[in-house]
């Protein structure tokens, strides 16, 4: 490994010891980029690394609200601003008991390499809060809403940081926080995305992460001589990136036959209906074990690991980070498993990704396979300053060429620097990296 990436790398383990999620991301995307500090000196000299591993500022703060029973609940809010070298800071809220500052800086930190990789103008960033909005009244998760945004509304703007959905933050949570946003401000901008259809928001980008993703899978399947038709496919999750993942993955001739939420997973060799899963958890916010009682034929397993020893084509993880182990990974390779696309951000573990490389699996990994749900938001910010919004179809076409382009950058880069052409986990850190990077070191010290 190149010096300076490995002195920087060391760097980050010492100071970050506790932050196990984002040390892991960090370790993955420095590793890729060593060959291009090999062949940029420059780079070292101007502190590029040092300067890019580092948000350009995190903010934490209290978020108080009353539940139904009228008592008082704190939770901490949380934006990431990672990096505005391309554009304003662009990325999702995650509301989840689990959301730290490790887990968000993880992701804003794949964010700044996905957004590159859109080639549309967005830099970096992420936030949330350790709210969980499952088993809350609608009134509950409004009062949550807008204490969270009576803090963050400060630090955003249509051109200086646009947040958007990601695990728990859907269609209900953008529009409280939108509404509070235009109270305190005053301005009616385009400073969300996601949102409502009724107050500027764009058609497809409910379907665009999922859709988006097996436009990606598509595209790298063909170039290696495969196709999604008549694959049997494994889908985790059943929230918004899995269901539409599910959709165009059957459109293009795909048979999804599982899916899962962080009790259990469900499997149905007839082929997972749909429109049962949309009932149960877009309408119905229920669990995925309530399928079982509606189809008959399919059955339900405890435990959400188990879903990769089901036999599969294709995997698309589409629930959460390091949902798939090196377990997992023996499984599905034992199976015949030929691609894995991620939907989710790092649903795989390290290991299991390197198991992936080294047995032939086509392997799209999530800050290049997952990149169209953000690059849709970008749309939205366009028709939001345009005061226009497209139709479905032209957005969907915008989303096809998007992921093609983001494919066939990765394919470059894996080709030029990689191992082997197929590496895409190169390919995608050295594409997303080579944009920032530049914009930079055109910008000084910084
Ligand atoms: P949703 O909240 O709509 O759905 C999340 C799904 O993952 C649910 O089925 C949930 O199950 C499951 N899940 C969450 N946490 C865990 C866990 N700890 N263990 C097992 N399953 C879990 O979120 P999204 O579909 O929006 O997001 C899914 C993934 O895709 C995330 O990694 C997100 O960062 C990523 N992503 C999302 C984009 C978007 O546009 N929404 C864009 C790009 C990436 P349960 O109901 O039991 O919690
Ligand atoms: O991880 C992600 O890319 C998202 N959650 C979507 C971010 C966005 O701004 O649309």
């Amino acid at each position: 490994m190149n010096a300076y990436t490995s002195r920087v790398l060391e760097g980050l383990r010492q100071r970050n010891a506790h932050e196990s999620e984002f040390l892991q991301a960090a370790t993955e995307i420095l590793e890729s980029l060593s060959p291009v500090f090999d062949k940029h000196p420059e780079y070292e000299k101007a502190g590029l690394l040092d300067r890019f591993v580092e948000p350009e500022r995190v903010i934490m703060f209290r978020v108080p609200w009353v539940d139904d029973q009228g008592r008082t609940q704190v939770n901490r809010g949380y934006r990431v601003q990672y990096n505005s070298a391309i554009g304003p800071y662009k990325g999702g809220l995650r509301l989840h008991p689990s959301v730290n500052l490790s887990i968000l800086k993880f992701l804003g930190f794949e964010q700044v390499l996905k957004n590159s990789l859109t080639g549309l103008p967005i830099g970096g960033g992420k936030g949330g809060s350790d709210f969980d909005p499952k088993g809350k009244s609608d009134r509950e998760v409004m009062a949550f809403c807008q204490s969270f945004m009576t803090e963050l509304y400060r630090h955003i703007g249509q051109d200086t940081d646009v947040p958007a959905g990601d695990i728990g933050t859907g269609a209900r949570e953008i529009g409280f926080l939108y509404g509070q946003y235009k109270r305190l401000t005053g301005l009616y901008e385009g400073v969300l995305t996601g949102k409502g259809l009724t107050y500027g928001g764009s058609l497809a980008r409910t379907q665009a992460t999922g859709y988006g993703l097996c436009y990606f899978v598509k595209n790298m399947l063909e170039a290696n001589g495969k196709t999604v038709q008549g694959a049997t496919v494994v889908v985790s999750g059943s929230g918004n990136v899995a269901i539409y993942a599910n959709e165009k993955i059957t459109e293009l001739g795909g048979k999804v036959v599982a899916m899962s939420d962080s009790n259990g997973y469900i499997y149905d060799p007839n082929g997972v209906n749909l429109d049962v899963v949309k009932q149960i958890k877009e309408v119905e916010r229920g669990r995925i074990k309530e399928y079982v009682a509606r189809v008959p034929g399919s059955e339900y397993h405890e435990g959400c690991k188990g879903i990769w020893t089901i036999k599969c084509d294709i995997a698309l993880p589409c629930a959460t980070q390091n949902e798939l182990d090196a377990e997992g990974a023996k499984a599905l390779i034992a199976n015949g498993c030929f691609a894995v696309g991620e939907g989710a951000n790092m649903p795989s573990t390290l290991e299991a990704t390197e198991l992936f490389l080294q047995n032939g699996v086509l392997f799209a990994p999530g800050k290049a396979a997952n990149a169209g749900g953000v690059a849709t938001s970008a749309l939205e910010m366009s028709q939001n300053s345009q005061r226009l919004s497209w139709t479905f179809e032209e957005v969907d076409e915008k989303l096809k060429g998007i992921m093609k382009g983001i494919f066939e950058k990765c394919a470059e880069a894996a080709a030029e620097y990689g191992d082997k052409p197929t590496n895409y986990v190169v390919g995608a850190n050295i594409a997303g990296f080579l944009k920032v990077a530049d914009a930079m070191m055109a910008q000084g010290i910084v």
